[in-house]
């Protein structure tokens, strides 16, 4: 397959094209153009401004991935017939692609102990069925966890159930996710989120891109980059591949960029996986040296300075430089540039939080900006680019083990009773405590918890111990099939965009959008909130605290989020104005932190290891152009110039070493698991590293989590590789879909 020379560009126009010819021009354009915030990323545009816009205003803002999501959605609903012809087993043969293109899901279906097909069911045996367990188990029997996607009400009402019904055992995707940037934000300056609006990124001299593919991951953040640069302002990427969307991009928007290219990196630093301590402690000492930091800030409004200078000096420049993997020549150019900077912003991903020093990282991070002064004033400050569309939102609303403590408060005040207080559980916590039989039941809003879990052969035992599992989905996914309980429950719902009533999403820059939802493209499938509500209904009532039937509509459960969750008192006048706004007490502006103290924390911080041995590589997974998480769209991955996801990217140099050669088939092994037929690929990654696809390789993911996020380490795997004789191809039987 030809690799391409910048990313975005026609190939994105070219796929535009391809995709509305599949679902009808006409339907993709008035899709796109709704007033729903998009249902990809967090950058969070659309809304009341309408489709394909973002917060600053821009038109049209066009990405692939919405796109993509769009006409998933779109696609025709998956008949009953289709259950009876295909049995589960002949399903488990699907790949996440061939699962997610079958069609949207229509009905509940149920499988129980004996069943070998799904069957279809009413929703009134769903209710019962679910409604039943609940009454025949305990609180901490039980468990739930929200993707990203779904609505900020259903969010709420789905903690609130959780809590009034006697459990914390709630949370969401972002333990897999973005959850080390919350509590390493949390510690250095007592907030979660970002720091800064779009705006302060557009106009920054300096944007440092950390451990992310915005090009694939957020298309949209591209057009921001590329503005930076044409304002003469720098790009520094540090990333252990060289991802060649971040070194040019077309911005499809954009007739210059589309034509010829924009320039992104205007300094591409390649670490080693993990490196990133190292490399900014190494910044930072360069820094010190020169005396290049902002003396006054970090007298004003900052403590752990003299602890956290002398730890610097403590490491030599040997020691940074072989743990980053950057020699030392590299580290002063990069801090030239930081140093020239008026202005920077911190951007970071999956790279940093992915490990098991992943709040580590982040203090790094906030270290080298607390160092110049770069938080707490405009056009400067830090910016976890969060994944999925809503995630943000869930945390701010309690779906989470353990709420901060002014939202308790205000919640048990609001409510007038008790809430229980034994410890909460997050994801993996929850995973370990069903392997361990401690669990009976799950309940998923979205998302697919056995792809996205590490160690799949664990998963898979850990939830086939509960009784009962059920998923709120749109389409199939490996997790109907491959993480099923004794019996499970799949409850088809509606997409953003077809919800009966409108509904809200909070963006990255802590804005919320107004979703006005729109018309149902199928019969069959309830909004996440009817369900809710529904169910809450039958097991506790409504005479009790919530009355679950006025909560069913929306507006009255805006009131009660706008009273009890700090920040979001504009969201009860949101019906009635539909005025979109920025949570208020995020965006820092001036330098007073949200800490006791009111001051920042620097933190001294130790280098962590991995010590390799000779024949073993530090492996990351990472996602393709062509998916969504653990939804697959398409199988090729065009930025990276691979046709196919059974591959593993290697350096030249490593591919040599262990004596292999490009397209040799080979056998992958962790100390968790085996992938056989894999095939190598030589790539622009630091030699010592290795790249492999998520969700496939979490096959030989660990389940060792970072000890204070809960985060699993997706991106250092130590993995080695061996030679496969006589290649045999693995082929998927392909079933005809409806
Ligand atoms: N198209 C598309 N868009 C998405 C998603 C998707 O699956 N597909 N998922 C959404 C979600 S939930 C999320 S969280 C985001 C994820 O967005 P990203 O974080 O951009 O996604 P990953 O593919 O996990 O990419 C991680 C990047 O980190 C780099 N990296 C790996 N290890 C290290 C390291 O130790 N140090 C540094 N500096 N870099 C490292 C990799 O080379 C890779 O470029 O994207 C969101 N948007
Ligand atoms: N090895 C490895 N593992 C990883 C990662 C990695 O980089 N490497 N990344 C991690 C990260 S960052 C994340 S965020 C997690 C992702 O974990 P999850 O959020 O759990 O997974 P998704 O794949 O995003 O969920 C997709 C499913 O959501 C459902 N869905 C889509 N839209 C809606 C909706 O509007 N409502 C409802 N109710 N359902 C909907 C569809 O059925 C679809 O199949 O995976 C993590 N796992
Ligand atoms: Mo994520």
């Amino acid at each position: 397959m030809k690799r391409l020379r910048s990313g975005g560009g026609w190939a994105a126009i070219l796929y535009t094209l391809r995709m509305a010819n599949r679902v009808g021009w006409w339907q993709l354009w008035r899709a796109m153009r709704s007033k729903n915030a998009c249902k990809t990323c967090a950058l969070g545009m659309g809304g009341q401004a309408g489709g394909m816009r973002n917060e600053a205003g821009h038109w049209p803002e066009v990405c692939k991935k919405s796109l993509q999501a769009m006409v998933a959605d779109m696609q025709r609903g998956l008949e009953p017939a289709f259950f009876a012809k295909y049995s589960l087993a002949q399903l488990r043969t699907l790949s996440p692609r061939e699962l997610e293109w079958c069609g949207r899901l229509t009905t509940p279906l149920y499988a129980g102990p004996d069943d070998t097909h799904y069957r279809v069911v009413d929703w009134n045996f769903a209710f019962d069925r679910l409604t039943r367990q609940f009454h025949q188990t305990k609180p901490e029997q039980h468990f739930f966890y929200a993707s990203g996607r779904s609505s900020t009400e259903a969010g709420f009402l789905l903690q609130l159930f959780a809590r009034l019904w006697g459990t914390n055992y709630v949370n969401n995707c972002s333990y897999y996710c973005h959850q080390a940037s919350g509590v390493g934000l949390g510690q250095a300056l007592g907030t979660g989120t970002a720091t800064v609006t779009l705006d302060d990124v557009e106009k920054t001299d300096c944007f440092l891109l950390l451990g992310g593919n915005p090009a694939s991951n957020h298309p949209r953040l591209m057009r921001t980059l590329m503005m930076i640069r044409r304002n003469g302002g720098e790009v520094i990427v540090i990333n252990p591949m060289r991802e060649v969307g971040l070194v040019n991009f077309r911005v499809p928007s954009d007739v210059r960029s589309l034509l010829f290219g924009s320039p992104i990196a205007s300094l591409y630093v390649q670490p080693h996986i993990g490196g990133d301590i190292a490399l900014l402690t190494g910044v930072a000492k360069e820094l010190l040296e020169r005396g290049a930091v902002d003396r006054t800030f970090i007298e004003n409004a900052t403590e752990g300075f003299n602890e956290f200078q002398d730890r610097v000096r403590r490491f030599s420049w040997d020691q940074l430089t072989l743990a980053a993997g950057v020699d030392r020549a590299t580290m002063a150019q990069l801090a030239d540039r930081y140093a020239r900077a008026r202005s920077a912003v911190f951007g970071w991903t999956m790279g940093i939080t992915h490990h098991e020093h992943g709040v580590e990282n982040v203090r790094a991070i906030v270290n080298l900006a607390l160092l110049r002064g770069m938080v707490g004033r405009p056009r400067a400050g830090l910016l976890p680019i969060r994944g999925h569309s809503n995630v943000q939102a869930m945390g701010s609303v309690g779906v989470m083990p353990s709420l901060r403590q002014e939202l308790f408060d205000n919640l048990q005040h609001h409510l007038g009773c008790e809430l229980p207080r034994s410890p909460g559980l997050d994801t993996m916590g929850c995973m370990q405590a069903a392997a361990a039989g401690r669990l009976r039941s799950a309940l998923c809003l979205g998302g697919n918890l056995y792809g996205a879990n590490p160690d799949s052969q664990f998963a898979q035992q850990a939830l086939e111990q509960l009784d009962l599992i059920t998923y709120l989905s749109t389409t199939l996914n490996t997790g109907h099939v491959w993480g099923r309980a004794r019996e499970t429950l799949v409850l088809p719902v509606l997409a953003r965009d077809e919800e009966p009533q409108p509904t809200t999403q909070e963006s990255m820059f802590n804005y919320v959008r107004l979703s006005d939802g729109g018309p149902r493209r199928l019969p069959g499938p309830l909004s996440e909130v009817e369900i809710l509500t529904t169910l809450a209904d039958r097991v506790l009532g409504s005479s009790g605290p919530v009355n679950w039937n006025e909560m069913s509509k929306l507006c009255h459960v805006r009131e009660m989020i706008a009273r009890i969750v700090p920040g979001w008192q504009r969201l009860a006048e949101i019906d009635r104005t539909r005025r979109e706004f920025t949570i208020s007490g995020r965006i820092l502006h001036t330098p007073r932190f949200a800490t006791p103290t009111g001051k920042a924390h620097f933190a001294a911080l130790e280098l962590p290891s991995h010590p390799l041995g000779e024949r073993e590589l530090l492996l990351m997974t990472v996602r393709s152009e062509g998916q969504f998480n653990t939804v697959v769209y398409e199988e090729e991955d065009i930025y990276r110039g691979q046709e196919r996801r059974d591959v593993i990217l290697m350096n030249r140099a490593d591919i040599e070493r262990l004596g292999l050669h490009p397209d040799q088939r080979v056998t992958v092994r962790s100390a968790t698991g085996v992938m056989p037929n894999i095939l190598v690929r030589p790539f622009e990654v630091r030699a010592g590293n290795a790249v492999m696809y998520f969700p496939e390789a979490n096959v030989l993911v660990a389940r060792q989590v970072d000890p204070q996020s809960k985060t699993p380490a997706f991106k250092s795997v130590r993995i080695t590789i061996e030679a496969v004789e006589s290649s045999t191809r693995r082929s998927l039987p392909v079933l005809a879909a409806g």
